[in-house]
């Protein structure tokens, strides 16, 4: 086992894989930027180094920096959180080109899932139900409206360096291709500088619901279940559930077994997140991350699995510390993102905390680095908190968010928190009937 992990992240996710690395005996290094030596990450781990100026392209994205910490630090290993180098491949490998141990999958593993159109074919390959669409890239209109009459209307045309949604054009008919395709190609070109699109039937009215699945790297794999994550706005995950209201346990060992499957044939590493759009029964795969997400603690409370110490053991040759037959889903967890934004229109709200108290008692965690007195900065995103509530079901879990939100207390900017009293007054959100565009119609409405 290590005997030393760089952190190579900040905020609550920072003091998440602080915490797991506390509970083994393993010291931390923690890694920020100047405007974060306040930080609770910095403050908690055994030591730390300044990476650069505000700007993460220049401190949290700084890999000379980060190696150089390493170095100086004698940590063996790194662990990247989510975010900021967790899914760059080219770090990774540089990780590993100076004998430390990356705390993720391989590089190749990361490169392949980072090209949606490989990840598809390698997907399907594997078994894996996907989205009907192109025969992976299509280079001009002629070859688009071949595949989308293939397909049938609507279309959706995606950028195979994408993910998260950026530069998606949907096409209702043949008329709105060529429109489409031109403007989905150029968003591509400029966002990612990759001009690389694919096109698959476009779903109306999905759910997203994603497995997480745990990885030896030498063919052992299993599932921990899905995590309902549709309640999204503008592509950014707002709540988040595990089990999905939607699926039944047979439904759930089915999809499960098949991604299982997939990663002990990939013979991947570590852990990861198989993303499906799930409707009228039938699950697509669209997406995989290959990073440890922020709404994992969901799956943690239902399964009883720490995924920061089973990243760990992986990473230090350990293998996976449970049989797919020992992992029992018990009970309902739910996460509330609270977000430092003001209401109704999400806008950022950095400045100083000036009164904190965390909710607590039975079935309540609350994952956050802030504290009273401490100063959000402007430069990051604005997560603060992660609110994750459980109970013996969904009611009882949603009784104990309703109870939690109430004892909450953030003074002296404004979060999102409020959203959740509201969203818990829902009747459609109270029985779990949402699709993946419920929550933008309600905002709106
Ligand atoms: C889709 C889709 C409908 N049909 N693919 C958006 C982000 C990216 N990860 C995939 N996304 C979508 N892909 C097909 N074939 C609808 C979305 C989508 C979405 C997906 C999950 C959660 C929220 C979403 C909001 C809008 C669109």
């Amino acid at each position: 086992m290590f005997s030393k992990i760089l952190i190579a992240n900040r905020g609550e996710i920072a003091l998440r894989i602080h915490r797991a690395c506390r509970e083994m005996g393993i010291s931390t290094v923690a890694v920020h930027s100047t405007a974060d030596s306040d930080a609770m990450h910095v403050r908690l781990a055994d030591e730390s180094v300044c990476i650069g100026p505000p700007p993460a392209a220049n401190s949290y994205l700084n890999i000379p920096a980060i190696i150089t910490a390493c170095e100086i630090s004698g940590a063996e290993a790194i662990h990247p959180g989510y975010g900021f180098l967790s899914e760059n491949a080219q770090f990774a490998q540089i990780v590993e080109e100076h004998q430390l141990a990356f705390i993720g999958p391989t590089a190749e593993h990361i490169r392949v899932m980072g090209d949606k159109i490989a990840a598809k074919e390698t997907m399907k390959a594997l078994g894996v139900p996907c989205v009907p669409g192109s025969d992976g890239a299509v280079t001009d209109v002629a070859e688009a409206a071949e595949a989308a009459e293939a397909i049938g209307y609507p279309v959706l045309i995606k950028a195979a360096a994408g993910g998260g949604g950026r530069g998606m054009k949907v096409a209702r008919d043949a008329g709105a291709l060529s429109e489409a395709f031109s403007n989905a190609r150029a968003e591509a070109q400029a966002a990612f500088g990759d001009g690389a699109v694919y096109l698959e039937k476009y779903l109306q009215r999905p759910r997203h619901i994603e497995v997480q699945v745990v990885g030896d790297g030498r063919g052992a794999a299993v599932h921990l279940g899905e995590r309902d994550c549709s309640l999204q706005r503008r592509h950014q995950k707002v709540f988040e559930e595990s089990p999905s209201p939607a699926l039944n346990r047979e439904q759930r060992a089915e999809i499960g077994r098949i991604c299982a499957e997939a990663m002990a044939q990939l013979r991947y590493r570590g852990v990861g997140t198989v993303e499906f759009l799930y409707e009228d029964g039938n699950f697509y795969f669209i997406e995989m991350n290959t990073r440890l997400q922020v709404e994992h603690p969901v799956t943690e409370r239902v399964y009883g699995v720490d995924l920061v110490r089973e990243q760990i053991r992986i990473a230090a040759g350990l293998g996976l510390s449970r049989t797919q037959e020992s992992l029992v889903p018990r009970g309902w967890a739910v996460e509330c993102r609270i977000n430092a934004e003001k209401l109704p229109n999400f806008t950022p709200s950095p400045g100083r905390i000036t009164a904190y108290h965390a909710p607590g008692g039975p079935g309540v965690r609350m994952d956050s680095a802030i504290y009273a007195g401490y100063s959000i900065p402007p430069y990051y995103d604005s997560l603060i908190a992660k609110l994750i509530v459980s109970g013996e079901d969904r009611a009882g879990a949603l009784a104990r968010l309703e109870r939690s939100l109430a004892e909450l207390i953030v003074d002296g900017v404004d979060t999102t928190a409020p959203l959740f009293r509201a969203l818990l007054a829902e009747p459609e959100f109270r029985r779990g009937d949402y699709d993946i565009h419920w929550l933008e119609r309600w905002l709106a409405g």
